[in-house]
């Protein structure tokens, strides 16, 4: 049987501050009828899909965004999506900041802030989520930046790990699913939790300035890409997996955001990128059994991994110096 998937990457231009959910979430299911007349099986939308990049925006208090949270899904506002993936028999992957009632480390139940998305089955049901683990960016206003990226003020590091599950898309049958969010998809060890589970289709929205205001506004913009399409074509090599890397792109509240949206295989080629910063759909025909090779052969991970060698990864965080080698001291 064909292990065929057709893949749509829906690209979303900028999302204004005052833009209802009602007209982006028009905007979504235009696209995911798009995708459906383009053969699409499976529709991945970007990171915080439904909103403005909020963390951009600096409240005192965390509870004067929750406009930009999900306290359930569907809502009235989502539930659109959820009839036209019905309708169009297409799964989707929605990017959304969510609000959680839940315990905490301590065992208190508490109204919790994630950065999350979430993998949608045509029948409307939600088959898995994750919750964004790698946040960026700063807790408090930074006097310095002239935009604020304020992750770490608005959401909690993620508590799901990174999960894989095996759900059936499409014509392709069960498919090894896997969700990355943004900034995850520049750690190594991300994809390789997610390759460790054999992972087929990783699935990833973002949001990236155009300017990187951690080094006073100053990276090359052809730079930012670069390091954004390299991050991706590395892990869907080394974990031999399909990815979706999908943009908010374009002006949005007056800051950039840069688009290139790929679609890429499992040897790292890029199959289809987007060429817009607008509402644009890329579609890509992957054979799932690609992933077998790089899983059978040079990362066959039972026989070529080593992780007695590997223990720095789980023990540091930050960097240390290494030995120095002093001449002619043994
Ligand atoms: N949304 C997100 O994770 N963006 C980051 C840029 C952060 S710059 C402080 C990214 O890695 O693309």
């Amino acid at each position: 049987m064909s292990r065929r998937l057709v893949v749509a990457a829906a690209q979303m231009g900028p999302i204004q501050l005052a833009e209802g959910r009602d007209v982006v979430v028009g905007r979504m299911v235009r696209l995911m009828e798009t995708a459906h007349k383009r053969g699409a099986e499976v529709v991945v939308f970007p990171e915080l899909a439904l909103t403005t990049f909020f963390p951009r925006w600096y409240k005192e208090d965390i509870s004067e965004a929750e406009a930009f949270y999900e306290s359930s899904l569907p809502s009235n506002e989502t539930a659109p999506l959820f009839e036209a993936a019905k309708k169009f028999g297409i799964g989707f992957h929605l990017g959304y900041g969510e609000i959680a009632y839940e315990p905490d480390e301590t065992g208190v139940v508490r109204k919790r802030y994630f950065n999350t998305a979430v993998y949608v089955d045509p029948s409307g049901e939600i088959v898995f989520k994750y919750r964004k683990i790698h946040l960026p960016g700063h807790k408090e206003f930074d006097p310095n930046r002239k935009v604020q990226h304020l992750e770490k003020r608005y959401f909690e590091v993620g508590n799901l790990g990174f999960p894989v599950v095996r759900a059936p898309v499409g014509s392709a049958g069960p498919v090894n699913l896997g969700m990355l969010i943004c900034n995850d998809r520049r750690w190594p060890e991300a994809w390789r939790v997610l390759g460790l589970q054999q992972v087929e289709l990783v699935m990833l929205g973002y949001n990236t300035p155009a300017i990187n205001q951690d080094n006073k506004g100053f990276e090359a913009h052809h730079l930012r890409v670069l390091h954004s399409h390299l991050a991706i074509q590395a892990g869907c090599y080394q974990n031999a997996t399909f990815g979706v890397g999908v943009a908010k792109a374009g002006n949005e509240d007056g800051h950039e955001l840069f688009g290139h949206s790929i679609i890429v295989n499992p040897q790292g080629e890029i199959m289809a990128q987007a060429t817009s910063w607008s509402d644009e759909l890329i579609v890509a025909d992957c054979d799932l059994d690609m992933c077998k090779l790089g899983r059978t052969t040079i990362f066959n991970f039972a026989a070529h991994r080593r992780p007695e060698h590997y223990g720095r990864i789980l023990e540091q965080t930050g960097s240390v110096p290494p030995a120095e080698w002093t001449p002619g001291k043994k």
